[in-house]
């Protein structure tokens, strides 16, 4: 089942994927003044929200043309503090309506596979919206390679519960909707990608449908958020054996030749427990046991 699942995590965010090893290229030079961006974005986005109101018939957002409240006095828009490379953004988050549902694990990890609808735009001003994505049909996403604020913006809606029914549509009861508005250091940063031009501020619809708790992407019976061993939210600086695959892409982690999901000495189905000769390293993490 869950194996299943993952075989429909798609690409919206490969492109991020392919930021991430750019990133860590010690051959690209950025001068860009990231700080400097980050307050003409949160100017932008302030403007941005007071001149627009959420309109509830069709659940978009739009430019103020009467007595609308305006999205910086919506109750609903709540906003968090998100750092990025040594930045703390403001991330905006708006959730149309609350749905609390029987469900012990409402909300996603940043590395969990998540089932979405959704809708990118970005800020062409603080007036206009170009849209650049649109998914309308549910599809599968990969929070663990996405733009940070997709991943920190998620992490607030909550799920619903599959109605579907075989031989008919997905059908989901539930499933927070709203937006996130985020500035571009959260997204694509000074870089252009596809049709949205360097520094833009984006804006996302989206509809959280579903996610597979504890996403295991190398299904080595470690989950994802356990493989970020430093824990700085970034699971693709984490290699303990020194591979070419990081360990959340890495079966045997320590490339000892036991896969890792065979060091499990006790045998519970987590090998993160087992730690056979007492050196306060677990077994699947340690080279020489
Ligand atoms: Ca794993
Ligand atoms: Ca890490
Ligand atoms: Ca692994
Ligand atoms: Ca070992």
């Amino acid at each position: 089942m869950l194996k299943n699942k993952f075989l429909y995590v798609i690409p919206l965010v490969v492109f991020a994927l392919i930021y991430s090893c750019g990133d860590d290229n010690g051959s690209v030079i950025d001068d860009f003044d990231h700080a400097a961006q980050a307050i003409i974005d949160n100017d932008s986005i302030d403007i941005f929200l007071e001149k627009h109101y959420y309109d509830d018939t069709d659940n978009t957002v739009k430019l103020i043309d009467a007595n609308q409240t305006p999205l910086i006095n919506d109750a609903r828009l709540k906003s968090k503090s998100v750092t990025f490379d040594d930045i703390i953004y403001r991330l905006h988050y708006f959730i149309k309506e609350e749905i609390v549902i029987d469900d012990n694990n409402p909300n996603p990890t940043l590395y969990d596979s998540i089932l979405i609808t959704y809708k990118g735009e970005y800020l062409q001003n603080t007036e206009s919206l170009v849209n650049f994505e649109e998914k309308i049909s549910p599809v599968w996403s990969d929070l663990a390679g996405n733009i940070s604020g997709f991943r920190h913006g998620f992490l607030e809606f909550r799920r619903g519960r599959n109605r579907s029914v075989e031989g008919e549509p997905i059908t989901y009861e539930g499933g927070e909707r709203g937006f996130i508005i985020m500035p571009s250091g959260l997204a694509y940063r000074n870089g252009i990608r596809g049709s949205i031009p360097a520094n833009s501020p984006l804006i996302f619809h989206i509809r959280l449908l579903d996610y597979i708790e504890d996403t295991d992407h190398d299904n080595d019976s470690v989950p994802t958020i356990l493989e970020d061993l430093d824990g700085d939210e970034n699971v693709f600086n984490d290699n303990t054996d020194g591979d070419q695959f990081p360990n959340f892409q890495d079966r045997d982690d320590d490339g000892d030749g036991i896969l890792t999901i065979d060091e499990d000495a006790n045998g519970n189905g987590d090998p993160t427990d087992d730690d056979t000769d007492g050196d306060g390293t677990p077994d699947y993490l340690d080279p020489d046991n």
